[in-house]
């Protein structure tokens, strides 16, 4: 394949996450947009009762139960044109550490708001993510269809609470019961849409100008008068659509709708896949790795276990970086120096995957088969390339994992270990400690709740977690002496323990007293992680 085609392959690539806090609608979104996109014929719903079709994206047990997303999810399909590699993320703070990988591995998000709540505390500490890795931010106003906040005060909001200018590319027509539709500022055109029963299809639309009899027809006058002093207010501020502040992360394109009515969706889709950016260069060790590299690179994000029961094997997450992926080819593997042939290739869509023979920068692919694949992990054929580690969280919750059944013993271990290599929990064991059940740490503890639940659903082994005093852990330099752990003294209640690394860490009981160890132990300085990788 010739430079030509492989620049036309990049540039038809979308790599994009959605975001948001918790409840906003990214997976009912994700859904939609898979209906618009054409992936997929009836959409689901996260609600789905009997008779009911699921959604793509939370195809977890756990997640159809509780109503929602604890893992990311991939999802590969060609619209217009595009090959978009959309990934739905989950908005709870403790699987936050999944999101933030993902967000290592996309070139731009949709933030998801609900318009009857604004800005909530999660969706502000992913803006701040995006926003250092200077990642382009398109904003979707969602659940218009129910009370919602003024849309002069939600954009408004955007720039006084998040410190983004804010561009409304359309403008709510009524809102709650009477939410109508939206107006197209870049096409002066109304668009009215009708509510289908429970949103499986796509909503009827008709469209017209504001002055068009059809269109206008279809409007009390409040709603009309209403909307035509939004628009003349928003034309006096007199911003126009400026793409580079876009771009470089300054600036959010604004779309307003209904997920669940599927109002608003297609243009949503159509603007940002307008206005998004390809694949961008990648940053390693202060170069840059451009897609246009002529050796294929890419790094892990993101690795899961059994997601098709009938296989029971893990996916690594792989997004290419740079160069043409091959199935078949030999790379070398960062963390072990070896060179890997990758033979089982996947296009991953949802819990579905499909061989896959070749792909191209800003692709997320599924490769299956290697268990030396570890998070942040480079696969290229040029070994000079080595993409930065992927930041880890520091836990804040920690919970021993029994096994009260000992005739389990083998599934529960193999379940554990497997589940500890997706690398959203950790295990700790004690310092001088004859305690054999493991200790698990997690940025929250909602994460323990996965871990049984996959224990037991995906390797038959019931487990039983107990709590603990600590709450806060800090690794100790990771090259002390075990005579000099021997010669520290510990706050009442504070523990040693090391980490699968073997590397030392003190489990303290609250955050005081890791001050007071920290300001009377000078010489031996305390880290929130093991190794400090510092941030792109
Ligand atoms: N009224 C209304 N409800 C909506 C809309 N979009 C989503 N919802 C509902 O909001 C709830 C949460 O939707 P999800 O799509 O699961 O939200 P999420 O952001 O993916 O949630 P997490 O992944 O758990 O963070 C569900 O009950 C949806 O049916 C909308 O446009 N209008
Ligand atoms: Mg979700």
């Amino acid at each position: 394949m010739g430079f030509v085609s492989i620049a036309k392959e990049i540039a038809r690539r979308r790599t994009f996450a959605i975001i948001s806090h918790p409840d906003a609608g990214k997976t009912t979104l994700t859904e939609k947009l898979l209906l618009y996109g054409g992936a997929v014929q009836l959409a689901g719903s996260v609600t789905a009762r009997k008779n009911q079709r699921a959604t793509t994206s939370d195809w977890m047990e756990l997640e159809k139960k509780r109503g929602i997303s604890i893992s990311s999810t991939v999802l590969q399909f060609d619209y217009a044109g595009y090959r978009i590699n959309l990934l739905d993320t989950p908005g709870h703070k403790d699987f936050s550490e999944d999101t933030y990988r993902v967000l290592t591995a996309v070139d731009s998000v949709v933030m998801v708001i609900d318009a009857a709540k604004g800005i909530e505390p999660q969706t502000r500490k992913l803006f701040e993510v995006c926003r250092q890795r200077g990642v382009p931010i398109f904003t979707f106003m969602n659940k218009c269809d129910r009370p919602m906040k003024n849309p002069l005060e939600l954009v408004d909001e955007l720039e006084r609470v998040l410190g983004i200018g804010a561009f409304p590319v359309n403008w709510p027509i009524g809102d709650g019961f009477d939410f109508r539709g939206v107006f197209d500022r870049q096409t002066s055109q109304m668009h009215l849409f009708e509510r289908t029963v429970g949103g499986q299809f796509r909503a009827p639309v008709s469209v017209g100008g504001v002055e068009d009899p059809a269109v206008r027809g279809q409007l009390d006058d409040t709603t009309f008068q209403k909307t035509v002093e939004e628009l003349a207010m928003l034309e006096h501020a007199g911003e126009l659509f400026d793409d580079a502040a876009v771009l470089a992360g300054q600036s959010t394109p604004v779309f307003f709708g209904s997920a669940s009515n599927n109002f608003g969706v297609q243009l949503l889709l159509d603007g940002f896949l307008k206005h998004s950016p390809p694949p961008k260069p990648r940053v390693m060790a202060g170069t840059q790795i451009s897609p246009e590299h002529p050796q294929f690179s890419g790094f892990i994000f993101k690795i899961q276990a059994n997601m098709d029961p009938r296989h029971r094997d893990r996916i690594a997450f792989i997004r290419v970086c740079s160069g043409k992926f091959e199935r078949d080819m030999t790379v070398h593997h960062s963390r072990s120096e070896k060179k890997v042939r990758l033979s089982s290739s996947h296009k991953i869509f949802g819990n579905e995957r499909e061989t896959l023979d070749e792909a191209f920068p800003g692709d997320v692919i599924g490769l299956v088969g290697h268990d030396s694949f570890g998070i942040g992990d480079t696969l290229t054929t040029d070994p000079t390339i080595r993409y930065k580690e992927i930041p880890r969280f520091t836990p804040e919750a920690f919970s021993y994992l029994h096994n009260p059944n000992p005739g389990k013993y083998k599934q529960f271990r193999q379940g554990l270990e497997q589940l500890l290599q997706e690398g959203v929990i950790q295990a700790l064991y004690l310092r001088n400690s004859s305690i054999k059940t493991p200790l698990l740490a997690a940025v929250g503890p909602l994460q323990f709740e996965v871990v049984q639940y996959r224990l037991e659903s995906e390797y038959g082994a019931v487990s039983r977690l107990e709590a603990t005093p600590w709450t806060v852990v800090r690794w100790l330099p990771t090259n002390i002496q075990e005579d000099a752990l021997d010669a520290l003294s510990l706050p009442t209640g504070a523990r040693m323990a090391y980490d699968l690394g073997k590397n030392p860490v003190v489990l303290f009981q609250n955050e005081w007293s890791a001050n007071y160890f920290g300001e009377t132990n000078k010489a031996v300085p305390l880290s929130l992680l093991p190794v400090q990788t510092a941030r792109e």
